[in-house]
């Protein structure tokens, strides 16, 4: 109502009659021209909007994919996974036992007194307060006796550690699974059978195993069961150390002591265990190199292993 227009078109009733058309005509035209390039400005405005929205909500079928990045599942996981339901499948449990744990399930339960040279066989990690970092899952074998009514059967996945110096094939750091049947009666042939069973679902076919006698104190008799390198298929590579085989799977029949040990009457009660080493077990399924490489932490050995086993 102030604007200039408005004001001009007052002053039209001040004015001398003559003056009046010419003076009106102007200010129509000027006020036509102004609403004019509002109008145009305006529609302008509004086209513009609608560029801007079809550029930034426009969406092209044609342009590659953003690539998310998601972590990876660790090889160590993917195969602790496998296991498990390669297990539960034949009615073992999945227990999980302390990585700090006593002398007395580490070993003492385990029929290795504190002067038994057995000892010597895992450098052991000790505690200020007595404890130490348990050397094997083996540890957990007489928990679980104590834990759970017999006849039983279970696997415990988990950590272990040693004090030992490290190279292609051993690290101060690993994983075991340790396996564990108690029953009335169980036998050798039962054990290596799922010893197979176990082999043969990981890796998809038969592989080639050798069965040597083994000593540890908590199993007679013991066995070592080796299996071929599948890293240089027996050619021999630092991870056999040249041999073809490579450690994998000791196991044997509890002894009556450790039966003992865990509250069961061995006159009724027998058993058998493994301890597997998952770290070597990973290491032959994706045929890699170095141990040390497992727990490196370096991004560009895990993501190879990008979608692996979750499907
Ligand atoms: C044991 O630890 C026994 N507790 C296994 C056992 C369980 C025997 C039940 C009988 C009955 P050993 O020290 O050999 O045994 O280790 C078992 C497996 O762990 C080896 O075969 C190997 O595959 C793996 N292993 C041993 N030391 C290392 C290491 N430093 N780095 C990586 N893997 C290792």
């Amino acid at each position: 109502r102030k604007g200039k227009i408005r004001q001009a078109m007052r002053l039209l009733g001040k004015m001398a009659p003559e003056e009046r058309p010419t003076f009106g005509k102007a200010v129509n035209e000027t006020s036509d021209a102004v609403s004019g390039a509002m109008e145009n400005r305006r529609a302008e405005l509004a086209s513009e909007r609608l560029g801007a929205a079809l550029v930034d909500d426009l969406f092209d079928p044609t342009l590659p994919g953003k690539r998310e990045n998601r972590g990876t599942v660790h090889p160590l996981t993917l195969l602790d996974w496998r296991l498990d339901e390669i297990f539960r499948s034949m009615g073992f449990y999945i227990l999980d036992y302390p990585e700090v744990d006593s002398d007395f399930f580490n070993f003492e339960a385990l029929n290795i007194p504190a002067d038994h040279p057995a000892r010597d066989m895992q450098d052991t990690f000790w505690l200020d307060d007595g404890h130490l970092l348990r050397t094997h899952t083996s540890a957990g074998q007489v928990r679980a006796m104590k834990n759970f009514e017999p006849p039983f059967r279970a696997i415990f996945p988990g950590r272990v550690f040693r004090y030992e110096a490290t190279d292609a094939s051993h690290e101060h750091t690993f994983h075991q699974v340790e396996g564990l049947y108690i029953d009335r009666e169980v036998s050798v042939a039962n054990l290596i059978a799922s010893m197979k069973t176990l082999l043969s679902e990981i890796f998809g076919r038969e592989v080639l195993v050798r069965l040597r006698p083994g000593y540890f104190p908590f199993v007679e008799p013991g066995f070592e069961l080796d299996i071929g390198c599948l890293v240089c298929n027996g050619g021999g590579c630092p991870v056999c150390k040249k041999s073809g085989w490579v450690e994998l799977l000791p196991c044997g029949l509890i002894h009556p002591n450790v039966i003992k040990a865990g509250g069961l009457d061995p006159e009724e009660w027998q058993g058998w265990a493994f301890g597997l080493g998952l770290s070597r077990l990973v290491m032959m399924r994706y045929q890699i190199e170095d141990i040390r490489l497992l727990l490196g932490g370096d991004i560009r050995f895990l993501e190879q292993f990008q979608g692996t086993g979750l499907e």
